[in-house]
């Protein structure tokens, strides 16, 4: 009797143990760790893009995979604006907001031009997940 509950105290405390000891490394690289945040859900990336002297401010839109994007354009002067490889198109005009909506599905770097100058005003980098 006596030996039993010493054998479980000391299967208890050795659990416990092991629990303590294995316990930091996984919630240290989960829950912890800010750069793996809940890291394959897409997201809403939502810019605001000023138009000035042929460029855009931000010049580069940053995306992943998936992500669903929102340029909120504006400018001083009427553009054209289309976003290559996803065939977005909008008219910017002085003291209006335009947004562009769209999925990033295709991966790569893609030009936004100005499509009636053919400029480039900027790129649209989506990053696969
Ligand atoms: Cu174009």
């Amino acid at each position: 009797m006596n030996r039993t509950v010493v054998v479980i105290v000391l299967v208890v405390l050795g659990l416990g143990v092991l629990f303590l000891a294995l316990r930091p490394d996984s919630t240290s690289t989960k829950d912890d760790d800010p750069t793996e945040t809940p890291a394959d859900e897409p997201q809403e990336r939502d810019y605001d893009v000023a138009i000035e002297g042929g460029a855009m401010e931000p010049a580069e839109i940053n995306a992943e995979e998936r992500d669903f994007v929102t340029l909120r354009l504006t400018s001083e002067s009427p553009v054209e604006v289309h976003v290559h490889g996803y065939d977005v198109e909008g008219d910017v005009l002085p003291g209006e907001e335009t947004e562009l909506s769209f999925e990033a599905d295709a991966t790569g770097r893609f030009e936004i031009e100005d499509h009636e100058t053919e400029a480039q005003l900027g790129t649209l980098l989506v990053q696969p997940r």
